[in-house]
């Protein structure tokens, strides 16, 4: 599983400038002004010794009670509880706060390894810049420039190398690893579009609800299943956890863990619901997984409730939505060549999956797996639950859109 970075550090600090360098992308926007980003940004990092996701997140201010900067310090929290490693950013050139004091006693007790980076430190001696920054008493401080990329790479090996090594229990390998002899497929989505009740279905049994497993708010589960003589793994990202004596489908959005999910499979089911908006984040997201060459289906959930014209509706934002997320999953690839990265991104899907993301896309295998067990999906034979499939014409072939009707599921509250 690729570990994962959170970049953390009070407001304006050059968390996003950092992210953006280690995308290489412009995806998080930069000003000179504080409490610019509002929403964590993610993405796969790049320019160090091995791949990795990194998380941006808004500035941190974890003393205030309310409002806006309360309910970004709650994302910022999560997302530093979800991580393998943080990356703390303090400001060379104002120097140390009461703000960064308090930032270090929380990630001290978080339990996360640490890298403390002294950011805007281009054109100042060393020994200067991070002299104040030791009394944070997180370890050696390290100047870093994220406008000029001094030290970043540097910094970036330094927070690896104390992110847990990829272990041999891995749940990615227990179902069968990258031999190529099973097809994972992820289902990410926001909480109570459905994820589990899916799972539930597409496995015929109560069997997601069961595993309940407290402190593993980052892992997702693996499921093995097989049908027609294909070994399937389905990646259910959906959080259960247990009150009482009940079982209960308390999601809480992880986008560390929807990200491993993704890297980790060859056909990715983002699950919409028919009767929210579609959000910028599930555009993210959907950009991310075409980013990442993985094969996209996009399912709409609880369709059976909707009319006509919302039906209509939808079908017409999905279009939409689906083309410019393509565009820019295109763009990522290919840096702005968007004839080329057609023949570009499944190569490059071929070449990280091997055999099975090729036997996925050949076969149909995102269609095969989202029909339940125990059913032949051959186009006549279709289960009833899960309505025909729309495809828009101009869509690249990795993707498909599937309009799914809500399959109640006693005790799964999705
Ligand atoms: N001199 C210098 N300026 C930098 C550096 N990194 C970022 N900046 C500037 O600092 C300002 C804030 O950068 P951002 O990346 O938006 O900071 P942030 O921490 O994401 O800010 P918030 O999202 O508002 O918390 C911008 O004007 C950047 O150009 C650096 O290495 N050196
Ligand atoms: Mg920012």
């Amino acid at each position: 599983m690729l570990p994962s970075l959170v970049l953390v550090g009070r407001p304006n600090v050059g968390k996003s400038t950092l992210f953006n360098r280690l995308t290489q992308s412009r995806d998080a926007l930069v000003a000179d002004f504080p409490g610019l980003t509002r929403d964590r940004h993610f993405g796969r990092g790049r320019g160090a010794d091995r791949p990795y996701l990194v998380v941006d997140t808004g500035g941190f201010e974890p003393k205030v009670k309310s409002g806006i900067m309360h309910a970004m310090a709650k994302q910022t929290r999560q997302a530093i509880a979800e991580s393998d490693a943080v990356v703390f950013l303090v400001d060379g050139r104002e120097g140390l706060t009461a703000q960064d004091s308090n930032i270090a006693d929380l990630l001290r007790r978080s339990g996360r390894p640490v890298v403390l980076a002294v950011n805007k430190a281009e054109g100042i001696a060393p020994e200067r810049v991070t002299a104040e920054f030791h009394e944070l008493a997180l370890g050696t401080p390290l100047p870093i420039s994220s406008a000029h990329g001094e030290n970043v790479r540097d910094l970036v090996n330094i927070a690896l190398a104390l992110c847990p090594a990829e272990s041999a229990d891995d749940p990615a390998d227990a179902a069968g690893g990258d031999d190529g002899s099973r097809i994972k497929v992820a289902v990410v989505g926001r909480p109570n579009v459905g994820k589990s009740t899916l799972v539930n279905t597409l496995l015929g049994e109560e069997r997601v609800i069961a595993f309940d497993e407290p402190g593993t708010t980052r892992d997702a589960l693996y499921l093995d299943f097989d049908r027609d003589g294909r070994h399937y793994t389905l990646i259910d990202t959906a959080g259960v956890r247990r009150r009482g004596k009940v079982f209960e489908a308390i999601e809480k959005f992880s986008v560390i863990k929807t990200l491993q999910a993704i890297e980790d499979a060859n056909v990715v089911v983002l699950l919409l619901d028919a009767q929210a908006e579609i959000s910028e984040q599930d555009a993210h997201i959907a950009g991310h997984i075409l980013d990442a060459g993985r094969a996209l289906v996009v399912a709409v959930n609880k369709w059976d409730d909707i009319g006509t014209e919302e039906r209509a509706e939808i079908k017409r934002e999905l279009g939409q939505r689906h083309r410019a997320a393509v565009a820019l999953g295109r763009r990522r690839v290919c840096g702005g060549n968007v004839q080329a990265a057609d023949t570009q991104a499944h190569p490059r899907a071929r070449r990280r999956r091997g055999a099975t993301a090729a036997a996925a896309r050949r076969d149909g295998a995102a269609e095969a797996a989202l029909c339940p067990p125990g059913r032949n999906e051959s186009a006549g034979d279709r289960d009833p639950r899960i309505g025909a499939g729309s495809h828009p014409a101009d869509l690249p072939p990795l993707s498909g859109t599937f309009l799914c009707r809500r399959v109640p599921t006693a005790g799964n509250a999705a």
